[in-house]
């Protein structure tokens, strides 16, 4: 079975509790079942990681490399600030689909440069939780419609 990395950044382990007026009240753990449901239909593993430490999601984005197909990223806010993951994401050469729970073009102006899209096949955001599971097709789309 192939599989996909859903790979969460920094503080997303407290969705749920966190600023719910802006990232709603679902968990992390709904997420991921929300996710594995919705790739099960199309015969997919999903591996599922969150780290609040730029290394550690570095590492994950490094093993991905020829275990699966792509990645779908959260980075949270090493989305602004992170060369590192985004030369992670060039090293790998793993189609990347950036999601975000909310609109960050729509919030603070720190919020609207991101370092991942340059390197990602595209980004989603302001869709909350269903982001994930557009960017899990998404990214479907790409790799099998390039088979
Ligand atoms: C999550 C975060 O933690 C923020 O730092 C980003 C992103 C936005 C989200 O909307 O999922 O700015």
């Amino acid at each position: 079975m192939t599989s996909i990395l859903i790979l969460n950044g920094p503080n997303l382990n407290l969705l749920g509790t966190r600023q719910p007026e802006v990232y709603g009240h679902v968990t992390l753990t709904d997420i991921a079942e929300m996710c594995r449901a919705h790739a099960a239909a199309h015969d997919l593993e999903i591996l599922f990681e969150q780290s609040n430490h730029e290394g550690q999601l570095i590492d994950h984005i490094h093993a991905a490399r020829g275990r699966d197909l792509g990645i779908v990223l959260n980075a949270g806010a090493y989305t602004h600030t992170s060369v590192a993951l985004r030369d992670a994401i060039s090293s790998v050469e793993l189609p990347v689909v950036e999601v975000h729970l909310s609109n960050i073009h729509a919030r603070e102006p720190f919020r609207h440069l991101s370092h991942i899209a340059p390197v990602a096949l595209g980004q989603i955001a302001g869709f909350g939780a269903k982001g994930y599971l557009l960017a899990i097709d998404a990214l479907l789309d790409h790799t099998r419609g390039a088979e």
